[in-house]
C-alpha cells in the first residue's frame, strides 16, 4: 500500500482565505508534505483532471468551477494516507460531513466542496503526476 495521497484545496476555500487554516489541518493531522503549487487550472486541464466524470451531468459546472480561481495542489505522506485523508475531509456533500471534517467546515456546497482527496492509491500517484514533475518532489 502507498503512503501517499494527492489533495487539491479548490477556487471557493482559496478565494475565502481558508488556504492556510485547510494547510495546518493537513499538517496537524499528521501529514508531511512532499510537493506543493499554488496553480489555476485551464478549462482544458480541467476536462483532464475530471474526465472520469465526463459522463456526470454536473461535469461542465465541475470544470467551470475548477478553473474559476487559484488552487493549492499537494501530495501528502502518512501511513495510510489516502483512506485517512478522505476520513480527514469528510463526505462529498458537506451537508452529509461528519463534525470536524475539512468540508464540514469550510465548504460550501456538494459543487463547491472546499477540498479534494484522491479516492485509492492508483489515483493518488496519477493525480500527483498530472500536476508535479520529479523535480518538484521532496
Ligand atoms: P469526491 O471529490 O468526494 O471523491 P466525486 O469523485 O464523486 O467526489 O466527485 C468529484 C467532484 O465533483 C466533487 N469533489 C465535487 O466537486 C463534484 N461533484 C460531485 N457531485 C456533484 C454534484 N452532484 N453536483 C455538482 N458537483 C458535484
Amino acid at each position: 500500500m502507498s503512503n501517499r495521497t494527492f489533495t487539491m484545496i479548490k477556487p471557493d476555500a482559496t478565494s475565502k482565505g481558508y488556504t492556510g487554516a485547510i494547510l495546518d489541518e493537513i499538517i496537524q493531522a499528521g501529514y508531511s508534505i512532499k510537493a506543493l503549487k499554488w496553480t489555476k487550472l485551464s478549462k482544458e486541464l480541467a476536462s483532464e483532471f475530471y474526465s472520469v466524470h465526463k459522463e456526470r451531468g454536473f461535469f461542465g459546472e465541475l470544470v467551470d468551477y475548477m478553473s474559476s480561481g487559484p488552487i493549492i495542489a499537494a501530495i501528502l505522506e502518512k501511513e495510510n494516507a489516502v483512506t485517512d485523508f478522505r476520513k480527514l475531509i469528510g463526505a462529498t456533500n458537506p451537508a452529509n460531513a461528519e463534525e470536524g471534517t475539512i468540508r464540514k467546515k469550510y465548504a460550501a456546497s456538494v459543487a463547491e466542496n472546499a477540498i479534494h482527496g484522491s479516492d485509492s492509491d492508483e489515483n493518488a500517484i496519477i493525480e500527483g503526476d498530472f500536476f508535479f514533475s520529479k523535480l518538484e518532489r521532496f
